[in-house]
């Protein structure tokens, strides 16, 4: 018995891990704007791998605005919640909240249940750069990362990467510093985050999403990083259009 336990975890996870060496999409950051574009590019038939560093996928979500687990979302993002069956209450002036912990797991759930594979506990730590385009994602175990072991890591190549990894924007980042390239800023360059205002967060958050370079997409707010936006704290309406508009223009991409 004890063998088969063990045989049946590698075998499958090995299997899966193969499956996906060479993928459509691979989303860095299962926060909520990586979630939902996994789940809208898997649902159109795409092969998506997202890699998360840390041990549980969704992001920011869990916490809900200090440690608070509610979020507020906007009317206009609701489509998003139903269609991974989260429930919402009215709250006022077009605003909903959404249990925090039901997002997350919902997120998580959807982008599964329409075909995306999480690998969890997995950072990406370099991009693939190829003949003048992003062409994939360096991985390693976090584990390994976080102790520092010298360990070489492996790839996963794949026709478009999305840069998904939250504040720090850590894919585009790799990209600008490492093969040097001019990104689709007013700079050509990470502008960095700016301070709180909710409404221009917002609104900059899902007009930041977009093709960075070919190959490089970048959504949530590792988008709003990279143009230099505002933060907007525990309202989600923005992070889930995005994870919607991406997915949409990776799909026109790769029509
Ligand atoms: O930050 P995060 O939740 O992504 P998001 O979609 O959503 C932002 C909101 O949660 C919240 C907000 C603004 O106030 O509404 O902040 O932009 O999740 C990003 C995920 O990416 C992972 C990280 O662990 C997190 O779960 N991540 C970051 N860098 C890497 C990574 C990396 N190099 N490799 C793998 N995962």
């Amino acid at each position: 018995m004890e063998e088969k336990i063990s045989g049946a975890i590698i075998r499958r996870y090995f299997a899966k891990l193969e499956k996906h060496l060479t993928v459509d999409v691979a989303i860095v950051g299962a926060g909520p704007s990586g979630l939902v574009a996994a789940h809208d590019l898997a649902r159109a038939g795409k092969q998506v791998a997202v890699f998360e560093r840390k041990l549980a996928p969704g992001g920011g979500t869990w916490g809900g605005g200090m440690l608070f687990n509610e979020a507020v979302i906007q009317k206009d993002a609701l489509p998003v919640v139903e269609d991974f069956g989260v429930s919402y209450l009215e709250e006022n002036d077009d605003l909903y909240t959404v249990d925090t912990v039901e997002l997350a797991a919902g997120l998580i759930m959807g982008a599964r249940k329409a075909g995306a594979v999480i690998f969890n506990s997995v950072s990406v730590e370099d991009i693939v750069f190829k003949n003048d385009a992003v062409g994939g994602v360096v991985i390693q175990w976090t584990p390994v990362e976080r102790l520092g072991m010298h360990v070489d890591p492996i790839v996963i190549t794949a026709k478009a990467v999305l840069d998904g990894s939250g504040h720090p924007s850590e894919v585009t980042s790799l990209a600008t510093k490492k093969a040097g390239i001019s990104i689709d800023t007013l700079s050509g360059q990470i502008m960095g985050e700016r301070p709180m205002w909710v409404e221009e967060g917002e609104a900059a958050t899902v007009a930041s999403t977009k093709r960075l370079y070919p190959g490089l997409y970048v959504s949530g707010m590792a988008a709003n990083n990279v143009s230099g936006g505002f933060r907007m704290g525990p309202i989600f309406g923005g992070m889930l259009k995005s994870g919607r508009k991406v997915a949409e223009l990776i799909l026109q991409d790769l029509a």
